[in-house]
């Protein structure tokens, strides 16, 4: 996601983490404020293009070597990357969070976990991305399409423009208060609206020892879009196609359930840590 999609996943999580999670992580980011999520939660897209972050530039996807829009599939064991995917960079930096046992020493430095947490806040995002979840033409970003004529590639509609058009967003607006409320319409929508019926089956079978299996849950979620919503009639088919109209009417409740969805689950998965920790 752009910073919209990664600030609003972390307003939503922090509507709904317990009270103990909300002091635990707000001591570890040394941030006593409603922001302490939204305000890292593109710190790990901010270091992947310089020289220290470069280690991390492929931990934002796990490649998809499926053939859309006939099988769409994700594997693990085929899809990620020797030097890591998100799947893997989720399993790896929750498990930097938790103490080897309980009551041990044998944790990590502060700065470390909060390192590790920042990763967290931005994968759990990611991974509800459809095209963070598939390999074709680098995830999207090798089809060109249009956006109101505009030439633009694929990933970066998924990642921006449908969110900004349907939340009447310029592409420059300052995403923060933006952000802020859009995730207080969603928390409303889980709370109380469209998503209270499907919440439940969000977190259902979310497992701290088992990362992988968890977030393979996740990907293959959004890898089924890439069949259903996000190239429908395959790769080619979409090359310069105009996306900002009828297209963009069937992607946009997608975006929403997504990012809805990831805010709701990271709340959840920090619950689980911070209860393992306690
Ligand atoms: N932090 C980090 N790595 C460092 C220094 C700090 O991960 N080498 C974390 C600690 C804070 C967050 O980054 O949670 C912001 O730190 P600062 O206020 O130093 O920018
Ligand atoms: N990306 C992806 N899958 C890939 C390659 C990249 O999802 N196979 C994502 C990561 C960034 C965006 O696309 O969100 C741009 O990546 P890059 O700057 O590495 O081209
Ligand atoms: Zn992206
Ligand atoms: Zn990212």
């Amino acid at each position: 996601w752009g910073s919209l999609g990664h600030i609003t996943v972390a307003y939503i999580a922090s509507n709904f983490v317990k009270p103990e999670t909300t002091a635990y992580f707000q001591g570890l980011l040394r941030n006593d404020t409603e922001h302490y999520l939204a305000g890292v939660a593109t710190w790990a897209d901010s270091i992947r293009y310089t020289k220290w972050g470069r280690f991390s530039r492929n931990f934002h996807f796990i490649d998809a070597k499926d053939t859309p829009p006939t099988a769409c599939g994700v594997d693990f064991a085929r899809d990620c990357k020797e030097d890591g995917c998100v799947v893997s960079s989720l399993q790896n930096y929750t498990s930097q969070l938790l103490p080897t046992s309980v009551g041990s020493e044998g944790d990590l430095p502060a700065w470390r976990r909060a390192q590790a947490a920042k990763f967290v806040i931005h994968f759990v995002g990611d991974v509800h991305q459809p095209l963070h979840a598939e390999n074709v033409a680098q995830g999207g970003n090798g089809i060109h399409v249009l956006w109101d004529g505009a030439e633009l590639n694929l990933h970066h509609v998924w990642d921006s423009s449908i969110a900004e058009k349907m939340l009447g967003a310029g592409r420059r607006v300052k995403p923060y208060p933006t952000a802020f409320a859009w995730a207080a319409n969603l928390t409303a929508q889980i709370r109380d609206g469209k998503y209270a019926g499907p919440r439940d089956s969000w977190t259902k079978g979310m497992d701290l020892d088992d990362v992988v299996a968890t977030a393979m849950v996740w990907a293959g979620e959004s890898n089924a879009y890439i069949c259903s919503h996000v190239l429908p009639e395959g790769p080619e088919a979409i090359v310069s196609q105009e996306l900002a109209g009828e297209y963009y009417e069937k992607a946009a409740p997608v975006i929403e359930l997504q990012v809805a969805k990831a805010g709701y689950r990271l709340a959840a998965w920090l619950d689980l840590i911070v209860d393992r920790i306690s």
